[in-house]
This record gives C-alpha cells, structure tokens and sequence, in this order.
C-alpha cells in the first residue's frame, strides 16, 4: 500500500466509497482555491456549462491536482499502478442555488469496463449537508446496474438527468468533507446531491474518473492521459497542457469533450446543457 491503510480499502471494497482522506494541507488548498478562483474570475463562461468539463486539459491548477502524486498513491492502492485519466469535472454550486444531482451510478452511461476505474472528489471548498455534499448509498455497488430515467431536469447537473427512481435512500450517507480531502467511488455506487442551501460556495472537483490500464470504452473512443505506469486500451492519448487557456489546449479540450459527448448521450432522445 502506497497511500491508504488497509482500513481504509476496506472501506471502498465494503461500502463502495471511502471518505475522507484526507491530501491537502489548509494553506495548499487555499492556494488552490485561490488560483482556481483567479482562473474564474479571468475565464467565467469558458469554465460554466460544457466548459465544466475537462478543465484540467486548460487550466495548470486543475492539471497540478489531476496528477498530484498523494492521490495517485492512494488511487495505485484502489486500482493498481497503470493510471489513466479519462476526464474531470468542475461541481459547483453557487450559494444559495438549485442545482442538485440526482441518484445515479456513474457506470450508467460512461460505458467503460471491467469495473477497474474509481471517481476522485476532491472538496476545495468545506463540503457539508447545508452546502450540497454529495450522499452515498453504501454496499450499492454490489447490487447491478439498476434502470435510469432520463428527466432533463433543468436544475440537474447531470448530462440527461439521468435518475434512478423509486428507491428507498434512508440508508444514504453524507460525504462531508475539509477543503483539501478527497473522496472515493466506485463505478456502480448509487450517490446523488441536494442543493446549496448555504450563504457559501460548494467547489468540488471530481476526476471521473481515474481508469485502470486494462479498462476499455465499450461504444466510443476517449481521449486519455497517463497519469502513471505505461498499460492502455485503445484509447486517443493526450499529453499534458502548455499553459493557462492555451489555443492549441484548448483545441485538445474541445476535441476530448466533443468525444466524450458521443458517450454519454450515445442512443439519447436530447443533448442536455453539458
Ligand atoms: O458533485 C456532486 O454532487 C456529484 C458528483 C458526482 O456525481 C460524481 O462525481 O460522480
């Protein structure tokens, strides 16, 4: 083991989730925030809606934390050492405001297989219950994929708002977590997000996911990066950014989403916001 005890892989081989483990310090994630906030204040639409998404191929904070060795080591411990990265996503939500996430299992439509894959949320804001941290459904992992329905909700983050419905979410438990932890999921884990009901931003960034080396796209072509160990499917390999909002990055950027967006709305009815 790299990173986590052996406690602590227990705990996603048990409940499908591990938080908190905690990454970075208080002063590193306030550098953190800070520069991402800059990148905000600088950027504004590019980084809202689609732009959300793969932000770690444009902005050089996102890429430093994408490859942050400390979570690479415990990723190494869930995973093994071939590491690559598929995409990230910005979560955030403004004080507050509406937006939630619905129940759902990432595997649903990311159609990437074995199950050797895990998501990694890091809070760069406190995360807690008044401020929208997501929720988990422990052991769910172990039940199959269960039917979604795609509602498009206008508050739902998610591509189609894809929900499961008719669940009995007593048993769900919240994930809160310091700016600066992290947590862990796993593909077929059902979790979900109520809205920011606080006067404070909730910032989450998720690398969704970090893959094994032996994990194929089952309907599309994805572009990728190593992250660590030299195994990889059939996958576009992508290097690592030049700079902040490069053109020849951002080109890159728009290419891997643009093939991303062929997955997850592979067989929809709409194209949702993102
Ligand atoms: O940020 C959230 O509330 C949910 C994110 C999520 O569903 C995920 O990272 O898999």
């Amino acid at each position: 083991m790299k990173y986590l005890t052996q406690a602590q892989k227990h705990m996603y081989e048990n409940d499908g989730y591990l938080a908190p483990v905690d990454i970075f310090s208080n002063d590193e994630i306030a550098e953190l925030r800070k520069a991402l906030e800059a990148a905000e204040a600088t950027h504004g639409d590019r980084l809202r809606g689609p732009g959300r998404n793969n932000p770690h191929l444009v902005l050089p904070v996102l890429d430093s934390i994408t490859h942050e060795t400390r979570i690479l080591d415990a990723v190494e411990d869930l995973i093994g050492h071939d590491i690559l990265v598929s995409s990230t996503t910005l979560f955030i939500k403004e004080p507050s405001s509406d937006g939630f996430i619905s129940w759902h299992q990432d595997a649903r439509y990311v159609h990437m297989e074995p199950y050797n894959w895990v998501t990694a949320w890091l809070a760069i804001s406190d995360v807690d219950e008044e401020n929208g941290c997501m929720y988990m459904m422990p052991g769910t992992q172990n039940e199959g994929m269960k039917p979604h329905e795609d509602t498009y909700d206008e508050n739902n983050a998610l591509t189609r708002g894809q929900t499961i419905l008719d669940i009995d979410v007593s048993a769900a438990k919240p994930v809160e977590l310091r700016a600066g932890q992290i947590s862990f999921h796993h593909p077929l884990i059902i979790h979900g997000s109520g809205p920011n009901r606080s006067n404070r931003r909730r910032i989450g960034f998720a690398i969704q996911s970090y893959i094994g080396g032996d994990v194929e796209q089952k309907i599309g072509q994805i572009h990728v990066q190593q992250a660590r160990g030299d195994k990889a499917q059939n996958h576009v390999m992508i290097p690592r950014l030049n700079g902040e909002m490069q053109s020849e990055d951002m080109a890159r950027r728009d290419a891997a989403n643009e093939a991303l967006g062929k997955v997850f709305y592979h067989g929809a009815k709409k194209i949702g916001r993102y």
